[in-house]
């Protein structure tokens, strides 16, 4: 219980003796001799023990000097879906492309079918397991994208099924409508008139459920054009909605420019973007989000201009993009492991990028990604002697604890 001391502020719960990396500010913001304190959920105190305000906790946790950073923020995922393709993976072994079995009927289209098969439950249990693994590694936000549903009835159902992840687990969900992530067999290869049916009735439906939080549309030749997104932007503008944008790929169609016209949160991919491109991104301050394990797993060779978008300011996020076809991976650590191996990133950029830029990505900075009062108290705490350990490793975990809203 509370003791009766009047000067102290009262907290629930109080962490000592930690070194943090606040994530305030344009770097890790360290502090070494660090204390959190939590009350209803959100940090009330976060900073060095000799500046702390006299606390009285109910609960007081000695970190022994391990590290507290944010609690992560994968901020692109598919992670709900039926099936997975690894029967594909191995055809892309003997030799065919991504894009190869995407035209022949397979890749989207295939996760599609298992998706439209599985009951709302079934999508639910299957994608557990993978939430419980990034979970595992810190994760305490979580984005997860429609789009392997493509008519109104599935589209919802994944819809649905993301929002009772956010209710089964102790996770914070974000979600985004895709409906315009590829085309399905009945549209008969007529994508217009699927993007009207994106645009009239599939996003109507879901903005008047309450199910996204965002629209995201895959501006690519295997996907849609730059003109059928931006009816799909004006649609979701329509309902108050933010965009987002897989752009630029495989190739350049200059969908960043377009996101960057309708103030997306985010640009998402970005292998192929352009300085002008970058330099659009940088105007709208929309977030550039690398996905280093599609880049590895598709074995692409063309990585995004990381030096153009450091010079023109444009903040960069990390997310593990986990999906059954492009990149099946479970782990923000080895993302950011990617990011720095493969795109030449800094640890501070990789620790920003799974924190504080994927918080602004999703358009949630006001309430995570940094440690600050005010906001909710979403920790990990690690076993490392620097936040450098974070990155360097593959295939290891030191998360200590997680803890997700004070708790
Ligand atoms: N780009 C991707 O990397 C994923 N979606 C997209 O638009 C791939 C999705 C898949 O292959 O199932
Ligand atoms: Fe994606």
């Amino acid at each position: 219980m509370y003791s009766h001391n009047k000067t102290a502020m009262q907290c629930d719960r109080l962490w000592k003796n930690a070194r943090l990396a606040t994530l305030t500010g344009e770097g890790l913001g360290i502090v070494d001799d660090g204390l959190v304190a939590a009350r209803d959920g959100r940090i009330v105190f976060a900073g060095r023990a000799p500046d702390a305000p006299s606390l009285d906790a109910a609960e007081t946790i000695d970190c022994a000097g391990r590290w507290i950073t944010p609690g992560l923020v994968d901020c692109h995922t598919h992670i709900v879906h039926g099936g997975n393709r690894a029967h594909e993976f191995e055809l892309r072994l003997a030799g065919a492309s991504y894009e190869e079995i995407a035209r022949a009927g397979g890749g989207i289209v295939s996760t599609m079918r298992a998706t439209r098969a599985a009951t709302e439950d079934e999508l639910v249990a299957s994608a557990l397991p993978r939430v419980d693994t990034l979970m595992a590694e810190g994760v305490t936000t979580l984005e997860i994208k429609s789009g392997y549903g493509l008519d109104t009835a599935t589209e919802m159902k994944s819809l649905r099924a993301a929002r009772r992840i956010g209710e089964v687990r102790p996770l914070s969900v974000k979600t985004t409508f895709l409906g315009a992530h590829a085309l399905p067999p009945e549209a008969n290869g007529d994508k217009d008139a699927y993007i009207a049916a994106v645009c009239n009735e599939m996003l109507p439906s879901v903005a008047r459920a309450r199910l996204a939080d965002a629209v995201d549309a895959f501006c690519e030749g295997i996907g849609f054009t730059p003109q059928q997104v931006e009816r799909v932007f004006e649609a979701a503008k329509a309902k108050g909605l933010r965009v987002k944008l897989h752009a630029e790929q495989l190739s350049n169609l200059h969908g960043s420019s377009l996101a960057a016209r309708y103030g997306a949160l985010s640009a998402d991919h970005l292998e192929y973007v352009d300085e002008q491109g970058v330099a659009a991104l940088a105007r709208a301050g929309t977030v550039a989000v690398l996905l280093p394990g599609a880049f590895y797993f598709v074995r692409e060779t063309h990585k995004p201009p990381v030096d153009l978008l450091r010079q023109h300011g444009v903040k960069i996020a990390l997310a593990s993009d986990s999906n059954p076809g492009s990149s099946p991976l479970t782990s923000l650590l080895l993302a950011m492991n990617m990011g720095a191996t493969l795109f030449r990133l800094t640890v501070d950029e990789c620790v920003a990028g799974v924190t504080r830029e994927a918080a602004r990505a999703l358009g949630c900075l006001d309430e995570v990604g940094t440690l600050e009062a005010g906001k909710w108290c979403d920790l990990a705490i690690w076993d490392i002697e620097r936040p450098a350990e974070l990155v360097y490793r593959m295939g290891f975990n030191p998360l200590h604890a997680r803890v997700w809203r004070g708790k």
